[in-house]
Formats: C-alpha cells, structure tokens, sequence
C-alpha cells in the first residue's frame, strides 16, 4: 500500500509518522513558540531528525474559539516554511481549507493536501483535483466554533465511514485517483470521548474501505478525559492510543511527538516482523 504524493510514493508498508508543525500564534500545545518562520524550520528540523516522514504545516487553528485568519495572513505563515522545506526534499502536508492556500503550497512544493473540511469548501476539489497532491479526506460534525457542543450519532463507526467513501468516491469523479487519496475519522472534531472510542476500537472497519487511514488523536482532550491530564501532560496516554490505532490498520499517525512515537513504533514493529528472531 502507498500514497501517491505527486511523483513521489509514500510507502505505507509500515506505518508512518506525520510531525505537527504549527505555524500560529495560537496553538495550544506550543503556544505560537514556532510562529515565527526560523523557528518553525527549526523545530520541522528537529522532527524530522527524530525520525517523522512528513510534516504538516497548518496555519490556521481549528480549535474552538481561534481566531479565523485571513487568506493573505495564511500564506504569509505557511508559505516560507513550506518553500523551505519542500526546497529540502522534505514531504511537506499543508493543513487548510482554503483552495488559495492549497493551490501556493503546492506551487511552493507541498505534495499533501490535509483539509478538515475533506475539500467540501467552494472551490476546494477542483483545486485539489487540478494538482497532482495526494489528499487527506477528515470526517467532521458541525463546524470548529460549536463542534463540541452537542455531537449527536445513530451509529458513529457507519455515519463515519459512509461519510468518507462517499467523500472519496466524490473525489474519484473529480479526477483525484484512489491512489492519491486517504481517509481520517477526523478525532475530535464533533465527537464525545465515547464516539471517539467506538471509532478507535472500530478502525479496521474503517481500514477496510481501502483507502489508506490517517489518525490525530495526539494529546487530544479524549486522552486528558481518560487520564486526567493536563494537555501537556498527554503525551504516554496518546502513544497508547497511537499504538491501539496502527493495531487496528492505521498507516499514518499524526503526532506531536514525534521521538517518542517513532520509538514506540519500532518496538511495535519489531514484535509483529519477529525482525531478529533466533
Ligand atoms: C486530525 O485529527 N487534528 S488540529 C486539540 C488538542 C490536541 C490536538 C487540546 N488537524 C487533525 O491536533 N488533521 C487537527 O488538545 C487534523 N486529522 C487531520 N487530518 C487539532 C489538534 C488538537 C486539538
């Protein structure tokens, strides 16, 4: 299994660790510590020394409450880093939803599309279906700003999957080849730690679509709720949930530790190839 990123394939024979770089001043994790452009190429630097296959580069905040930016600002964020590190041969994701953004970073050498809003906004397929970036497709219900308030399911595990192959099934008729193409149950984004559950417990149903699976489940709030930890203090309780994820057929994890959960997934690794058995 592979994801087709331009001219390049991402090899999903093993599982694959995606760095979060965010370029805010508002996120909540590094507090806008990597706004400015140097040093969001430093820390991209230091993520990919530990070991990350891809970084995702997003300049808007999703969380509920953040500030929308403008398309002008969003750029002005994402594009130097981008540019940087695509110029490095780094396989660069660009987090956004905005069809202007997705169609810079990708003249500036992003290979990945990652839209939470799986490229339902005007204008966001026909760009994405234009280039040659693979995309990865989020389920989410509601809208950032009220997503949390009331998340409501018949059965979270099909709304979610029906959801996603029609998305991509609607990105196939636009031109976007399966190979191109990977899904997300989109954690946290309109779900209770309960739905979220279901969903991770559920991934091989998901995984079964065929198309290859993305999880973000990296320090979010279902993690505080089970281990009663401050976001900063998550990170044991997400490598947890990082391993039960590839377990059940994720092939690309979307971290905020990178060092720690390339760690976890060699030892994963090693016990399911029996690499140096006797
Ligand atoms: C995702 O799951 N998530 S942004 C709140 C947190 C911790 C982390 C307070 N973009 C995803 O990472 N893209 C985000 O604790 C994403 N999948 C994809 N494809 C939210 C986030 C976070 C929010």
């Amino acid at each position: 299994m592979y994801l087709a990123c331009g001219r390049r394939r991402l090899d999903l024979s093993r599982p694959r660790v995606m760095g979060i770089l965010n370029v805010t001043p508002d996120s909540f994790f590094d507090g806008g510590a990597h706004f400015d452009p140097e040093r969001a190429l430093d820390h991209a630097r230091r993520m990919l020394e530990d070991g990350a296959d891809l970084i995702d580069v997003g300049g808007e905040s999703s969380r509920p409450g953040a500030t929308p930016v403008s398309e002008r600002e969003e750029l002005a964020r994402v594009l130097p880093v981008v540019e940087a590190l695509a110029g490095e041969g780094v396989l660069v994701s660009i987090d956004t939803s905005k069809p202007a953004v997705m169609r810079e970073a990708a003249a500036a050498g992003a290979l990945m599309i990652n839209d939470v809003h799986a490229l339902q906004g005007r204008g966001a397929l026909q760009v994405a279906a234009q280039g040659h970036a693979a995309v990865i497709l989020m389920h989410m219900q509601g809208a950032p700003a009220d997503m949390q308030a009331r998340p409501r399911y018949t059965d979270v595990v099909r709304e979610v999957r029906d959801f996603l192959v029609q998305r991509a099934l609607t990105c196939e008729a636009a031109g976007i080849v399966h190979e191109r193409i990977a899904v997300d149950p989109g954690f946290g984004f309109g779900k209770t730690k309960a739905h979220n559950l279901a969903l991770l417990r559920a991934l091989p149903v998901l995984a079964a679509v065929g198309y290859p699976l993305l999880v973000g489940m990296s320090r979010k709030a279902t993690i505080g709720q089970i281990t009663g930890r401050d976001v900063m203090d998550r990170m044991a309780g997400s490598l947890a949930a990082a391993l039960a994820a590839v377990a059940r057929g994720a092939r690309i994890l979307r971290v905020h530790d990178v060092r720690q959960t390339v760690d976890a997934l060699k030892v994963w690794q090693a016990v399911e190839t029996g690499a140096d058995e006797c």
